[in-house]
């Protein structure tokens, strides 16, 4: 197999294609969309089959990956036997292709199909998701990769790993749980939550099974700790695998690889670890930072990273890991050369991995920061919730009962976002990219992405220019701390918009 070809397979595997589905492969007209069908399937998760949701071409492609000078022309049909919808995550489409239910468009009822087409203005890793309900914890979601042709210059070959959290209770019985915990008293909560004390570092109502009991009464407990992974989850997939079973991807001795790592969880914090590989961090949500050496980073729900690696010369495997904040639990794949022994790694790591705070997002600088402008409109926006009834929210209103945010258009916006709870919240703002200008009050100009962590009373203050229009989801990416409210909306000034929900 040629270098060329020998990349383009390996791309398609790292894919992860699953078969077509039969009924819905009518392939489109040459020159139509490109048909990205939302449909249930089953994979193997610890030796037991697991019914989850997908989205993939009627070839089996996962997601999309196309090239920036292609215009996004996507139909969207659900095959699913309830409404949906998808939001480009990352994307800054026209808003009403936006793919928020009520915010942008109506739902897709069951069986219905949608048409999108807008220009794309960049290159990177994003992803698509459900904006509706609990389905991305469903795993209604996939890559979106847009490349603009570096990676093949380069002779790079192109790796994507997508990253999930996985329970085997459906998340309305997750959610349940989270609201019944009401009324546990302060103590109470603080004790359920001690981050990497002893291991999983979960008592109280989670503990059942995990071995962990007696120490939930310590001094440190009483002290206001920051609260880490609301869910306990069964598993976390790359790629839909576990490391019992982990995809293993095959790489040449010596071989150029990018990797887009994309954190699709509904709830749960990363640290990619490299292993024995140093790799450079080049881009964060599909957009350049100043290239980084690094060998482990955190990664937030709903972020991605670019991370560039020379393997040595010679045969190896390596695995990409990545370990949940705060507890033992981690995932990941493995990549290998041809005839390499791909050793067993072991699903929980020696020691639980530290909580993900702002260092590493101080550490970063954007290759192409915004243009130096006063901000027009500056505000803060508070992060709020009662952790006992399980109710999160923006400047203490409950998604859907809020007022807009207003913005008017040709302006430079500065969101200094407070977060006033013990839980930490990736932010996510539509339709914009935005710099993160400044981390509790000390400027600096760090990366543009389009989500960022806001850790427990900590301030992160975002820039973003208002050159698209409409109206924008502004929200947690924790999907049950948006369920439970924590959604905003920006509005442009002048728009006439209708009626939330
Ligand atoms: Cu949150």
């Amino acid at each position: 197999m040629d270098r060329r070809s020998f990349l383009k397979s390996s791309a398609a595997m790292a894919a992860g294609a699953f078969a077509p589905l039969p009924g819905f492969a009518d392939s489109p007209a040459a020159g139509g969309p490109t048909v990205l069908m939302l449909q249930s399937r089953v994979i193997e998760v610890e030796g037991k089959a697991a019914s989850v949701l997908g989205i993939a071409q009627p070839d089996g492609t996962r997601g999309l990956f196309t090239d920036v000078s292609t215009p996004f022309h996507v139909q969207v049909r659900n095959g699913l036997d309830t409404e949906s919808l998808i939001h480009w995550h990352g994307l800054t489409p026209p808003y009403r292709q936006d793919g928020v239910p009520y915010v942008a468009a109506p739902p897709i009822p069951a069986g219905g199909r949608q048409d999108y087409d807008f220009k794309l203005d960049i290159a990177g890793t994003f992803w698509m998701h459900s904006h509706v309900g609990f389905q991305e914890q469903h795993l209604l979601s996939a890559p979106l990769i847009i490349r603009d042709g570096a990676s093949e210059r380069a002779g790079r070959q192109e790796i994507v790993i997508m990253l999930h959290d996985f329970s085997f209770r459906s998340p309305e019985e997750i959610y349940a749980g989270l609201r019944q915990r009401k009324g546990g008293g302060e103590l109470a909560m603080a004790s359920m939550k001690l981050p990497g004390a002893a291991g999983q570092g979960t008592t109280g109502q989670k503990t059942t099974g995990q071995g962990t009991a007696g120490q939930g009464t310590t001094a440190a407990a009483m002290e206001a700790k920051p609260d880490l992974n609301d869910v306990d989850y069964d598993a976390f997939l790359a790629n839909d695998r576990t490391l019992a079973d982990p995809d293993i991807v095959g790489v040449e001795p010596g071989g150029r690889v990018r990797l887009r790592i994309i954190n699709g969880s509904a709830a749960t914090n990363f640290w990619i670890g490299l292993g024995a590989l140093r790799g450079t961090l080049i881009a964060v949500d599909g957009m350049a930072v100043k290239p980084m050496a690094l060998n482990t980073m955190p990664l937030a729900v709903a972020q991605r990273a670019d991370i560039l690696l020379d393997l040595p010369a010679g045969t190896g495997a390596f695995p990409i890991l990545a370990q949940v904040e705060g507890k033992t639990d981690r995932t990941g794949i493995v990549l290998a050369t041809m005839g390499a022994k791909v050793g067993r790694v072991e699903k929980n790591a020696a020691m639980p991995a530290p909580a993900v705070t702002l260092d590493f997002e101080q550490s970063l600088t954007a290759a192409k920061p915004l243009a130096p402008q006063e901000a027009g409109i500056l505000r803060d926006v508070l992060l709020t919730g009662d952790m006992q009834a399980y109710v999160w929210s923006m400047d203490n209103q409950v998604y859907p009962k809020i007022t807009p945010i207003m913005v008017s258009a040709g302006k430079r916006v500065e969101f200094v976002m407070k977060n006033e709870t013990m839980m930490s919240h990736p932010m996510h703002l539509h339709g914009h990219s935005f710099q993160v200008v400044a981390v509790n009050g000390r400027r600096f100009s760090g990366a543009v992405r389009d989500t960022v962590l806001v850790t427990p009373q900590a301030s992160v203050t975002i820039a973003f220019d208002t050159d698209n229009v409409g109206r924008w989801a502004f929200h947690c990416h924790n999907l049950y701390h948006l369920e439970a409210g924590m959604m905003a909306v920006v509005d442009y000034e002048g728009v006439r918009m209708p009626q939330l929900l």
